[in-house]
């Protein structure tokens, strides 16, 4: 019996140098300590020896239940242990790793081109002002002196949205707000989306984007708007640009007249920018015609006012030389990125 327990305790303890996890440590405790265990049999064996025997037997029982027991809770130590070395491992991470660079983003050649102009426009003084780009049929055609016959107010040009509600076809609708709601002296820039029916193509698309001025105060003249525009070409496109106006016609300004530049890209002697002309058009202005100034309850015997219109895609295709009006808005980020 003497010699089973050291086999016993022999056997468990080669088993517990095998085990490598908690559920194999465990089953060798069920094993030797367990109810149904090898030395739990011995022990119940014991009845049939001498007292003298049951004695040392049990005394040495006992002694291998003991060295069993200390190897059992070393083992579940050295295996918890090593189950918490190896999450470690498996969880490590490198502080010192640089960090993954985030593709930054850039502004939209449209967005560079229209803050470049109403910079120039706020440096003069202009405040910028903003509106909805849903509209009145009211503050986008009436009140600008586009009465109900006027060819822009076709539903082919337009895009409404019920009889008296559609996408503004230009940002002058948020300058006639605030003629209805400021007094003079007026001098904003209404920089923003428009909306018109056109089919796309190269140089057309449904929507665009356009920065609209508008001066209204004491004596102002075409001298003042002149000066005005002559200096902000110069700012747009370099200090050497020179101006024209050309005759024109607007419901809302009378007189009206649209502005060219002199060619940024060959300075006048003609090339494929301009056409060969040496000069580019660049905007529509005119002096607000009385029945719109009428419209903010101004008297027209003592106030004038200028006006101007710019499409911004115009200007920007025109200083990046992008032929196709479309690539401004597919957000392909091989051309977006070009213009950082
Ligand atoms: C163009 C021409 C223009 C205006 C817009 C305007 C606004 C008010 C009163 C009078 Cl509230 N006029 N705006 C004036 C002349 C031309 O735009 O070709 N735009 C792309």
């Amino acid at each position: 019996m003497q010699d089973q327990l050291n086999k016993i305790l022999k056997e468990a303890k080669a088993q517990l140098e095998e085990a490598r996890t908690h559920a194999q440590t465990d089953e060798i405790r069920v094993r030797f300590l367990g109810k149904k265990g090898e030395l739990t049999a011995i022990l119940r064996g014991m009845g049939k020896l001498s007292p003298e025997e049951r004695r040392t037997t049990g005394q040495m029982a006992n002694q291998v239940r003991a060295q069993i027991e200390e190897m059992l809770a070393e083992k579940f130590e050295a295996v918890k242990a090593a189950a918490k070395e190896a999450q470690f491992r498996k969880e490590k991470i490198d502080v010192t790793e640089p960090g993954r660079l985030e593709g930054l983003g850039v502004r939209h050649p449209i967005t560079i081109t229209m803050n470049e102009i109403s910079r120039v426009f706020q440096n003069m003084g202009y405040s910028i002002v903003e509106g909805p780009e849903v509209e009145t049929v009211f503050n986008n055609f009436d009140a600008l002196n586009a009465g109900p016959d006027h060819p822009a107010r076709d539903m082919t040009d337009t895009f409404y949205i019920t009889e008296d509600v559609l996408l503004r076809t230009q940002t002058s609708p948020v300058q006639v707000r605030t003629l209805l709601s400021q007094k003079p002296p007026i001098k904003v820039i209404s920089p923003g989306r428009v909306f018109r029916c056109d089919t796309p193509d190269a140089t057309h698309s449904p929507m665009f984007h356009q920065v609209e001025g508008l001066l209204v105060d004491e004596g102002v003249t075409m001298a003042d708007l002149k000066g005005t525009l002559d200096s902000f070409a110069k700012q747009l496109f370099g200090t050497s640009t020179r101006t024209k106006f050309r005759p024109h016609h607007f419901p809302f300004t009378e007189p009206s007249a649209e502005m060219d530049v002199s060619c940024f890209k060959c300075g006048g002697k003609g090339c494929r920018v301009c056409k060969g002309s040496g000069w580019i058009e660049i905007l529509g202005c005119g002096m607000v015609h009385p029945n719109v100034l009428k419209v903010g309850g101004l008297d027209t015997e003592k106030y004038t006012g200028f006006a101007f219109g710019l499409g911004v895609e115009r200007v920007a295709m025109l200083k990046y030389g992008v032929d196709d009006i479309r690539l401004f808005y597919e957000n392909d980020m091989r051309f977006i990125n070009q213009f950082k």
